[in-house]
């Protein structure tokens, strides 16, 4: 199977479960690290694999360029997790980066990382640039926690439960919630091992799905409150200002999410979340298929998948709605 494109880089091709585990065994100090903004997928991945590394009789740092947000510290263990600039003294023999599709989304870990004599990457992002000397990237998994998951076996290590509900925690966020993304029959069979292994399902999926921070509900009511529909109920918008981030004493982590909202209303084909912050207005931009807002946010500046985009633009609140708004109509009456 790999005979036709044997010619091409080394690097080109996936490492072998059995490498990756080889490699784990020749080193002593072993790095890993995720992308910046870390989710669910970025930290369950990277401590179901730091407590896997540490069983192997390792020694194991963990670090990410921001801190693990509000509602990811019910995870167990998460305090080891250190910020890159609490580890720049020590000294590894293998790195290991999971859920990363390239060195710049590893921000200040990815100095660390490229210091080390052997790095590994495991990730399941289409657009993995295959940035380590070793690449385990399959994109047709749903999230890196799936990616991560046979090594377990490989290794003949039983999953605990611990790294049970950070096994689930990876791939039940990735799939909001197994409602998208590529989903199989392999991901229940991954969750269905992860439940034999002692998952609290129910409280793990209420900590994950359900629980909201109280600047999160403030904000969203903000935001539903200012819901308006435009071309006969295809396009919908809302608008979160400076005055709201004060009046909730909200930051920007309590917003993400709130424009799907505006998608998941019938008819609605399109829609945006203007967000007033301190350097101009950042818009986050959904659609349904086969309707693309990608090109829009390309055009204004930003970029982002077909179906989820994002650009900032400088100019004042209500300025600024009406030219993505437009931007909007008129790609829903092309
Ligand atoms: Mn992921």
């Amino acid at each position: 199977m790999g005979a036709v494109h044997s010619m091409t880089m080394n690097n080109q091709k996936n490492i072998e479960y059995a490498e990756i585990l080889r490699l784990i065994g020749q080193a002593e100090r072993v790095l890993l690290c995720t992308h910046l903004a870390p989710d669910g997928d970025a930290l369950g991945s990277m401590l179901a694999l730091g407590s896997l590394v540490k069983r192997m009789g390792k020694q194991v740092t963990m670090i990410c360029h921001d801190p693990v947000p509000g509602y990811l510290v019910f995870l167990p263990g998460q305090q080891a997790i250190k910020l890159p600039a609490q580890a720049a003294q020590e000294h590894f023999d293998l790195a290991i980066s999971v859920d990363a599709s390239d060195a710049e989304r590893l921000g200040d870990s990815h100095a660390l990382f490229a210091k080390c004599p052997v790095t590994i990457q495991m990730d399941h992002h289409q657009t993995n640039t295959r940035f380590a000397q070793h690449n385990l990237v399959l994109a047709q998994l749903p999230a890196s926690g799936s990616v991560v998951f046979p090594l377990f076996e490989a290794a003949g290590l039983p999953i605990t439960r611990e790294e049970a509900i950070y096994l689930y925690t990876a791939i039940s966020t990735d799939t909001g919630n197994f409602c998208f993304g590529h989903i199989s029959d392999v991901t229940f069979e991954q969750v269905a091992a992860t439940m034999r292994a002692g998952l609290p399902l129910v409280e793990t999926a209420r900590q994950l799905h359900l629980m909201r921070e109280k600047e999160q509900v403030l904000m969203l009511g903000r935001a539903l409150n200012s819901l308006k529909f435009f071309m006969d109920g295809r396009l919908s918008g809302m608008e979160i200002t400076q005055q709201d981030y004060l009046d909730c004493g909200a930051t920007d982590e309590h917003t993400d999410k709130i424009v799907n909202h505006g998608l998941y209303i019938p008819g609605v084909q399109m829609c945006y979340l203007a967000n007033e912050t301190q350097d101009g207005i950042k818009f986050s931009l959904r659609s349904i298929a086969p309707y693309r807002v990608s090109d829009i946010a390309f055009r204004l500046g930003g970029g982002g998948h077909a179906q989820a985009a994002g650009c900032t633009i400088h100019k004042p609140l209500a300025e600024a709605v009406q030219i993505v708004r437009h931007a909007m109509e008129s790609e829903l009456s092309s």
